[in-house]
């Protein structure tokens, strides 16, 4: 049985969505971001670096539990226990890869960024246009590569285009606005569309109710 303790984060968004993609069961517990529930020391027990989502992966059989923490590492741990919305070909592997480093060091840190500075009581207006042009930069560079081929890392959805998903969730709640980036428009609204994401956004969200 898989478990992801989670909240209604964009990262924590991330593994719902794959999970609700591979058809796999899972059952999703609620870390209260808001109560600091993530720096318990039974939380940092499986995180150390106190942060959702984490995977927890019981196996029927007598071998150990799995337990992953860092959103993008549970995207490749699933897809290569399924085989899926990864290809085998190594090239067109490599090319999702490029795309989930490009996620977590790149579009990830981007909008924390401007998500933190957003959220202050009174943000400082150069930090904010100076986070905001970052998140603009990435996003341009997706728009880039998104006007030669319909997903992020090609021709093929993937969990890469989870991963990239997660965040764009969550642009308006950083400031941004995806009206300058028309390739990145049409893919999040295609992707927005999917019945697993419908899926994921509802679950996830409700782990705030
Ligand atoms: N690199 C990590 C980042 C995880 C992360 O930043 N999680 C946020 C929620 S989206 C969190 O737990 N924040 C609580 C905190 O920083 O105390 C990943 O991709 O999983």
């Amino acid at each position: 049985m898989l478990e992801v303790h989670a909240y209604a984060t964009p990262n924590s968004l991330k593994v719902p969505i794959a999970l609700e993609e591979m058809g796999l069961d899972y059952r999703l517990v609620p870390v209260n971001l808001r109560q600091a529930a993530q720096k318990t020391d039974a939380f940092k027990a499986m995180n150390p670096n106190a942060k959702v989502p984490v995977l927890i992966d019981r196996p029927v059989s007598g071998s150990a539990n799995v337990v992953l923490s860092e959103s993008a590492a549970i995207l490749v741990y699933l897809a290569e226990k399924t085989g899926q919305l990864v290809p085998k070909d190594a090239s067109l592997r490599g090319k999702v890869f490029e795309q989930l480093f490009f996620h977590a060091s790149g579009v990830s840190p981007a909008f924390l960024q401007a998500f933190l500075i957003a959220i202050q009581s009174s943000p400082q207006a150069e930090a904010q246009a100076r986070a905001l042009s970052e998140v603009d930069r990435v996003l341009g560079v997706l728009d880039h590569g998104l006007k030669s081929h319909r997903y992020v890392a090609g021709d093929t959805y993937s969990i890469a285009d989870i991963a990239h998903f997660g965040w764009i969730w969550r642009h308006q709640a950083v400031g941004a606005s995806l009206d300058k980036f028309p390739f990145v428009s049409h893919w999040y609204a295609e992707i927005l569309a999917r019945p697993a994401v419908v899926t994921a956004i509802e679950k996830t969200m409700a782990l705030a109710q």
